[in-house]
């Protein structure tokens, strides 16, 4: 599996203070550009009312929640895909990710310099948009010389590759990202093996400064426009403020957040909206006392499913008994939904599907 969730965006943005909000862990955060130059991986656990609501129904003894990978990046400058700033380290870097939380500068703040001078945020996002693009524009570039040469030799399959790579090259030329493309799965440049940095999902956080009116400030709406044209989505974040949050014991916490008017944590949510830009599904599993949620990939069968838990299980696999969460918490107890017939056996084909209760049958 090993969905990755990569923080992109201009130095200074705040990635590295988000990264540590999400994954609690302790990234070096400066005021000066470049903090981050080795990447640092990280998992953020994944909040879920389901697991919540079960963790109630059933009382197990333990509660495993599922977790993100989520990698902090170094920042982008202009120039970066000719090697500009730690250049063509970062974008190595995001080329091992699955999607990209793009971290996009919305707070003022004087000691904590801009890479460009102000704060703008349309601006920093068409900047770190275009490296990803001319980087792309590059790759394809190489790769269709080596397709050509290939082709002349008579491959065919270098044939339809390079009739792709063209098409991505017109669009990137047009100055349109891979990922605002139709792209139908056998068009998609990982079908191809090509990893092209712009054709990876992404989901805008603008970070704002302290207390509510941040929040609703202009620079935010201009994100979300930009999102909302491009199809994606936006989500607004204090990341200095919920990097502090996840320092406090509960009772500081709710003071902390009272004293700046806010109502709840944005990290649920950028976990949440990460995870659905990874297509990825959550399932759990009861046994042994022990309530745990999993994540795999949208469409995974159940004896795949059986085998993140443990290698053995794939093969083992027999059955599967599956309920959905919800329809297990409106019954009260497994036994009222055994009795009333809500619990299913499914076989090798099963799709397993978000929210799903699972009893694997394993065989020896
Ligand atoms: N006021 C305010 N300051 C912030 C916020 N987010 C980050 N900062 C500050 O901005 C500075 C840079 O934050 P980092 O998280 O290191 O930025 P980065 O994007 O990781 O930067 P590089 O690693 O250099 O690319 C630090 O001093 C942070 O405390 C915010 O929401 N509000
Ligand atoms: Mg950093």
């Amino acid at each position: 599996m090993g969905a990755k969730l990569g923080l992109v965006g201009l130095p200074n943005a705040g990635k590295s203070t988000l990264f540590n909000a999400l994954t609690a862990a302790h990234a070096a955060v400066a005021p000066y550009p470049f903090t981050t130059i080795d990447q640092h991986a990280g998992v953020a656990p994944v909040a879920d009312r389901r697991l919540d609501a079960l963790t109630t129904l059933l009382a197990p003894e333990r509660v495993i929640p599922t977790s993100l990978e989520v990698v902090d990046i170094a920042g982008l400058v202009k120039g970066a895909h000719r090697g500009e700033g730690l250049g063509n380290q970062f974008l190595s870097h995001i080329a091992g990710v699955d999607a990209l939380l793009h971290v996009v500068r919305c707070f003022e703040e004087s000691h904590v310099a801009h890479p460009m001078g102000a704060v703008d945020p349309l601006r920093d996002i068409e900047v770190v948009n275009a490296e990803l693009m001319l980087k792309d524009l590059d790759v394809v570039e190489r790769r269709r010389e080596k397709e050509r040469k290939l082709a002349k030799g008579g491959d065919t399959h270098a044939a339809a590759l390079i009739e792709q790579l063209d098409r991505w090259h017109a669009a990137l030329a047009a100055g349109t990202p891979i990922r605002g493309l139709e792209l139908v799965p056998q068009a998609h440049p990982k079908t191809f093996g090509v990893e092209l940095l712009s054709g990876k999902p992404v989901l805008y956080a603008a970070n704002v400064g302290e207390g509510a009116e941040a929040a609703a400030a202009e620079p935010v709406a201009r994100v979300r426009a930009l999102a909302e044209r491009e199809g994606a989505r936006a989500i607004v974040c204090c990341a200095k403020l919920e990097a502090e949050l996840v320092e406090l014991e509960p009772d500081d916490r709710r003071a902390m957040m009272r004293e700046w008017g806010m109502t709840e944590s944005a990290l649920p949510a950028v976990v949440r909206e990460g995870y659905a830009l990874l297509r990825l599904v959550t399932f759990f599993t009861t046994a042994s006392k022990i309530l745990q949620a999993w994540t795999v990939p949208r469409g995974t069968k159940a004896p795949q499913a059986a085998g993140v838990i443990h290698t053995d299980f794939e093969r083992q696999f027999i059955r599967a008994e599956v309920i959905p969460a919800e329809t297990l918490l409106r019954c009260g107890s497994e036994a009222a939904a055994r009795s009333q017939g809500l619990l299913r056996l499914e076989g090798k084909e099963y799709v397993v599907q978000d929210g799903d209760v699972i009893h694997f049958r394993v065989g020896a």
